[in-house]
């Protein structure tokens, strides 16, 4: 299929001119892709249309957040009627409450939770929070994790920072990253060292439990245990970055997943249900720190606004049902699995990881277990199945390093067309 480009290149031309490099965040531009981005005019369930009329079959999910699919029915009803009565108070409101209630329900080891506008201030305060609370200074991050894009975060930094070569960014002072320790993800020997090294001055260790923004990482086998008892031992805060894995691998996250309950949890994506939101919570000692309770500052002119949680909490009422998360994780186990066996048919050098409904092909023969594995993969070899499936129709992420996400709005349907499309995706870049 010959997808029509005119208008998504003409607001290009216009977007580069406004906006550095015509995005608002850099790893839409395709510039990793080699290709001109694609203008979303509307989305439907698990499909988008771009401004030429061209339809994909959406696995970005808006990154995350879209569980449901794109404008579900009862996201859109609960906007309306909440924004009918106003958009933001700068004032406390009932649905503030709300969503509260149902985070602290789903995460048993949050007992009190913050709201703030993105996943980079969630976790920029949780950070804050832990050093005001152990009385120390350095945070353990590990190679190849995204936690948003606070200064001393953007160390070996993943997602767009990986995608764009630039893991660790200029304009950062030296001095910010000074008390910023990096571990290797699933090497437990590479933490135990640091804490050696600094002995009684780790505030906390900062870690995506299952790691998504270098393509999807799971952690190996007692690896999170290790990270809990390793905390536990030294008197350091574990924090979960679970802005992606929230409510996305089940509804409690990750730590439902693999029974680790660290003390602080960070959140955002689905409990915005497609609008701007973060939030970090955890044990009420801890989160007692936050002002005006505590004397830890962090604030927000819009966070808790009202159209954000009643976005979420339509949400997260979708995934109540039983089966939600299984049927969902089925749908993707059954792509990956077919997707598997093509790989093989035709001999690509390529491997897939995957963890409940989100999964990344990675383009090499190595097992990826960390940043280095990562990197190992053929980025040009992604970036030419990336368009091969465009032009049929299917949108995957523009870059090697992030996650392909489902959601409920999949069905057998989609998978099959998908699967369709990959299977000649793939068999044009047999060797
Ligand atoms: N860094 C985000 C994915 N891990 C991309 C956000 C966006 O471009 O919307």
């Amino acid at each position: 299929m010959n997808l029509k480009t005119t208008n998504s290149q003409k607001l290009y031309r216009i977007a580069k001119r406004l906006i550095p490099g015509g995005v608002n965040s850099p790893v839409r531009s395709f510039k990793a892709v080699e290709g001109t981005p694609v203008f979303v005019s509307k989305g439907k369930g698990a499909w988008i249309t771009d401004e030429d009329g061209n339809r994909y079959i959406d696995y970005i999910a808006s990154w995350g957040p879209l569980i449901l699919g794109h404008s579900h029915p009862e996201v859109v009803r609960a906007l309306k009627k909440t924004a009918e009565k106003g958009t933001s108070y700068g004032a406390p409101c009932r649905e503030e409450i709300e969503l509260a209630g149902i985070i602290v329900k789903a995460f048993p080891s949050v007992e009190m939770v913050r709201m703030t506008n993105s996943g980079t201030e969630a976790i920029m305060s949780a950070v804050r929070v832990a050093r005001a609370y152990t009385g120390r200074d350095f945070v353990v991050k590990f190679e190849g994790c995204y936690h948003g894009h606070a200064d001393y975060l953007l160390v070996k930094a993943g997602s767009g920072a990986t995608t764009f070569g630039t893991p660790s960014s200029p304009g950062v002072p030296k001095s910010f990253t000074a008390t910023t320790l990096i571990a290797r993800y699933n090497d437990i020997e590479s933490v135990k060292r640091l804490f050696a090294r600094h002995k009684n001055k780790i505030a906390c260790v900062l870690v995506e439990p299952v790691a998504a923004n270098m393509g999807v990482v799971p952690p190996k086998d007692g690896f999170l245990e290790k990270l809990r008892e390793i905390t536990l031992n030294e008197g350091s805060i574990l924090i979960f970055d679970e802005v992606i894995t929230g409510f996305r691998l089940a509804r409690g996250g990750a730590q439902e997943v693999y029974g680790i309950l660290p003390e602080v949890t960070c959140l955002g994506k689905i409990i915005g249900g497609g609008l701007p939101v973060g939030a970090y919570g955890g044990r009420a000692d801890i989160m007692k720190m936050v002002s005006p309770v505590g004397p830890v500052y962090q604030a927000g002119t819009l966070s808790g606004n009202p159209l954000a949680m009643a976005a979420g909490i339509a949400t997260i009422s979708r995934l109540k049902g039983k089966d939600t998360y299984k049927r969902l994780n089925n749908l993707t186990s059954e792509l990956v699995k077919e997707l598997r066996e093509i790989i093989k048919k035709f001999n690509i050098k390529a491997r897939i990881n995957s963890a409940g409904s989100m999964f990344t092909i990675f383009f090499t023969d190595r097992e990826v277990v960390d940043y280095e594995s990562a990197l190992s993969s053929d980025t040009k070899l992604y970036s030419r199945f990336f368009k091969n499936l465009l032009k049929a129709g299917i949108m995957f992420p523009p870059s090697q390093f992030e996650a392909v996400f489902l959601s409920l709005a999949h069905t057998e349907k989609e998978i099959d067309i998908t699967l369709k499309a990959a299977y000649n995706a793939f068999k044009e870049l047999k060797p």
